[in-house]
């Protein structure tokens, strides 16, 4: 469950969801996390790049009224949902932790695209594609010049939050967004990237911290993510 609010389906009552993804927690973790603290029972597909192949050479990667032909695929009583993005929003609105006010949902979508866009997209995801002579420079310059301004804003929206959260009063989806990043940073999966790149940020540590003792994501990283928790 949410720390404060009521899951608005169950298990007895709710859709049959499936969620299939790499066994890592890449652009499915929000989603996963979302139906977690929802307490909405899901399915937690885990395949590997060859069955991945197989699948698509199966076709189950494409339906024709679904837009994508990737991983992560989210099944909801058989039909297909792509797209990250989409599936963490749908997860979110079942668990019961999407804001009714839509000047508060739209300030969930503005941090959630900063994360997935200005940071993710334009600002780590280029280092990852860089020429391997490169690669050394370009994560010194992100972890240097690049990453900590980007990170300043939320750590500044963070301060002035009286709840700990990035929007109003209660856990949304924008934060479970910025939980994964700083896992995926602060377990310096990224090479040249070190841990204090999130811990210089004082109020982003202690997100990351206040997430780590919610009880159903407690329970979740020592059964999924046993390198969890990182600070
Ligand atoms: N826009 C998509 C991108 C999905 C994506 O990039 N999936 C990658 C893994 S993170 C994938 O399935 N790669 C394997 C492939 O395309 O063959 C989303 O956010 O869901």
């Amino acid at each position: 469950m949410p720390p404060n609010k009521k899951a608005k389906t169950s298990a007895a009552t709710g859709p049959v969801i499936k969620l299939t993804y790499f066994d890592l927690p890449g652009p499915a973790e929000p989603a996963r996390l979302a139906l977690t603290l929802g307490g909405i029972a899901f399915e937690d597909k885990r395949v590997s790049f060859e069955e991945m192949k197989k699948m698509r050479e199966n076709g189950e990667l494409t339906s024709p009224g679904s837009a994508g032909t990737q991983l992560p695929r989210l099944e909801v009583d058989g039909k297909l949902l792509h797209q990250s993005l989409a599936q963490g929003q749908y997860c979110a609105k079942l668990a019961g932790m999407q804001p009714t006010d839509p000047w508060q949902a739209a300030k969930v979508d503005e941090a959630i695209q900063f994360i997935m866009q200005d940071i993710r997209g334009r600002t780590i995801e280029p280092t990852m594609s860089a020429p391997a002579e490169e690669k050394a420079a370009k994560r010194k310059e992100l972890a240097e010049v690049k990453l900590p301004p980007k990170l300043e804003i939320l750590d500044k929206i963070l301060e002035t939050s009286e709840s700990g959260y990035l929007v109003g009063d209660e856990l949304t989806l924008a934060d479970l967004h910025l939980y994964v990043l700083c896992n995926w940073i602060g377990q310096e999966v990224l090479d040249g990237v070190p841990k204090t790149v999130i811990t210089d940020h004082e109020h982003i540590t202690a997100h990351c911290k206040k997430l780590n003792a919610i009880e159903a994501i407690k329970a979740w990283n020592a059964a999924k993510n046993p390198k969890l928790p990182w600070c």
